[in-house]
């Protein structure tokens, strides 16, 4: 793809006033439960928040502003503003509470926030919080975002001068390990993650219209549900709180064409997805975490679609492996995309050819940069960016996913990924959802040990464990196994969708 951008460059103008001046100022931009804002529309109210942010709050070029509110309109408004305006957006979590706030705010060195009023809270009890804080989408009160907005004088916000190369964006990773990480990215990296892996994989255009459930805050989202759709002329859907049922309902009832979402609610969606008319759709991508043969399956047997699956990560900025359009591999993720090139290190750091399995490295126009830079010498090393991930190569340069590269079960010196034993229990008529973990065993180091959720009806017993461990032995090599099985409810998730694997091997 075509990568050069100018030396100066601001990724919101580009997103926006271009799209103003290719003529689309009358598409739809943003659609939710309420509203309907053209590009128009949009371009207005970023202009107007970019002003507040300069002129009312006197924040300067390079000041971070930390961004919380859930999928909406205002939210997307409010990080586009901040991009315009020249300022570094440091958007996060809703679910994040205030000790995880404090340690954001402090880290970034925040200097304003903007804040969902229904989020304000958490918020409010959080360390190292600036004097301004500007809260939206409440009662539109004195010092509301809303009422501040209201005094804007008409015209249009001239973009910040920036560089290709200066900060706009601190993404923090979810820290599943430990502290979360901030990482930063250039207003460059922001449409070159436009300009890849939608051309390649979605061919989005004018008619998509774009949906699902990742948070705005996390990259896989704020690529997918805003920066995707605005390149592209198209359209996104916003909004909060969806489950499987009501994600399928608003599929057909906003005729969206491609769908974002992770693997766990196209697992939930399969088996009601016969009841809704989807034959809007023709994307459903899937990334956060491994994508089980068995749940590609059923959503396609559910759909008629061959899901799209593609491996990203807050560090790269958004997906570098996907399986493309028309050339789907079942069970592998599927190759570099165009842009991005990778390869598998065997134990000596040295690229393995195929057939083995090794350490995913990557690299391409987005990359590592960390805030805080203790970290960045594991993540980055000889300009290849090591996700943590292990990886196997086919004969025909597709990418298969075996596990992350610390949570391999090494069990009496075999090698075992949790997700292919996962894959298999998955395939089970009574299995609604499962993880597999290794746990410490005298003899044999770790053994396979599988929590398993039944799907409603259906009772955990020691006979079912038997026929569970037997259905394994059946379907991959007898060694892989689940030895120890349990019952539980539901399986701990991080707000991405992700299985935390070490709050099971804490059980
Ligand atoms: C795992 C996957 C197997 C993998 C992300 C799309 O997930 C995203 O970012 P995070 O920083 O996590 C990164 C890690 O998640 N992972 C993601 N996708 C897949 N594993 N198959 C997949 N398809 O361990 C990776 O290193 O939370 C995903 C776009 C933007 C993102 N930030």
């Amino acid at each position: 793809p075509e990568l050069q951008y100018p030396d100066r460059l601001n990724c919101a103008a580009e997103l926006l006033d271009r799209a103003i001046e290719r003529g689309w100022g009358e598409r739809i931009a943003i659609r939710s439960a309420g509203a309907a804002w053209t590009y128009a529309q949009l371009q207005q109210q970023v202009d107007r928040i970019a002003y507040v942010l300069r002129t009312r709050l006197g924040l300067k070029t390079g000041n971070r502003v930390l961004l919380r509110g859930a999928n909406h309109p205002m939210m997307a408004a409010c990080v586009l503003a901040v991009l315009k305006a020249g300022l570094v957006a440091v958007p996060t979590m809703p679910l994040l509470r205030a000790r995880e706030l404090g340690a954001i705010l402090g880290k970034a060195e925040v200097n304003a926030v903007l804040c969902a009023d229904a989020l304000r809270g958490e918020l409010d009890a959080a360390e190292h919080l600036p004097a301004a804080v500007v809260t939206f989408n409440g009662d539109g009160g004195p010092g509301s975002l809303e009422m501040l907005m209201n005094d804007v004088p008409p015209g249009v916000f001239a973009p910040c001068d920036t560089s290709a190369e200066d900060v706009c964006l601190i993404s923090f990773t979810s820290g599943t390990t430990g502290v979360p990480k901030g990482t930063m990215h250039f207003h460059r990296d922001v449409l070159a993650i436009c300009d890849c892996f939608p051309r390649s994989t979605l061919k989005s255009g004018h008619d998509d219209v774009f949906i699902g459930t990742p948070p705005l805050a996390f990259t896989f989202g704020l690529g997918g549900l805003l920066l995707f759709p605005l390149r592209a002329g198209a359209s996104t859907v916003l909004l909060e709180k969806l489950t499987p049922e009501t994600l399928l309902q608003a599929i057909r009832d906003f005729k969206a064409t491609i769908c974002f979402t992770a693997p766990t609610f196209y697992r939930q969606m399969a088996p009601l997805a016969a009841q809704y008319d989807l034959s809007s759709l023709r994307k459903s991508v899937s990334a956060g975490e491994a994508l089980p043969l068995a749940t590609r399956e059923a959503w396609q047997q559910a759909t008629g679609l061959r899901m799209i699956d593609g491996i990203g990560a807050t560090e790269m900025l958004h997906i570098f492996i996907s399986a493309a359009d028309d050339d789907i591999r079942p069970g592998a993720t599927g190759r570099p995309i165009p842009g991005y090139q990778a390869c598998v290190l065997d134990l000596d750091g040295h690229p393995a050819g195929p057939g083995v399995i090794g350490r995913l490295a990557v690299k391409g126009p987005t990359g590592c940069r960390y805030l805080a830079d203790e970290r960045q010498r594991d993540y980055v090393v000889n300009g290849w960016n090591l996700t943590g991930d292990a990886y196997e190569m086919d004969d025909d340069g597709y990418f298969f996913y075996r596990s992350r590269t610390d949570d391999m079960i090494i069990s009496a010196g075999y090698n075992i990924a949790g997700p292919e034993v996962e894959d298999a229990l998955l395939r089970h008529p009574a299995v609604a959802e499962c993880g597999v973990v290794g746990k410490p065993d005298q003899d044999r180091g770790q053994i396979v040990e599988a929590f398993v959720v039944l799907k409603s009806g259906v009772e955990g017993n020691d006979a079912l464990a038997a026929a569970l461990q037997e259905f394994v032995k059946g379907q991959i090599a007898p060694y892989k196994y689940p030895r120890a099985i349990r019952f539980v409810p539901a399986l701990p998730r991080t707000e991405t969708g992700k299985l935390q694997r070490f709050k099971l091997r804490q059980e």
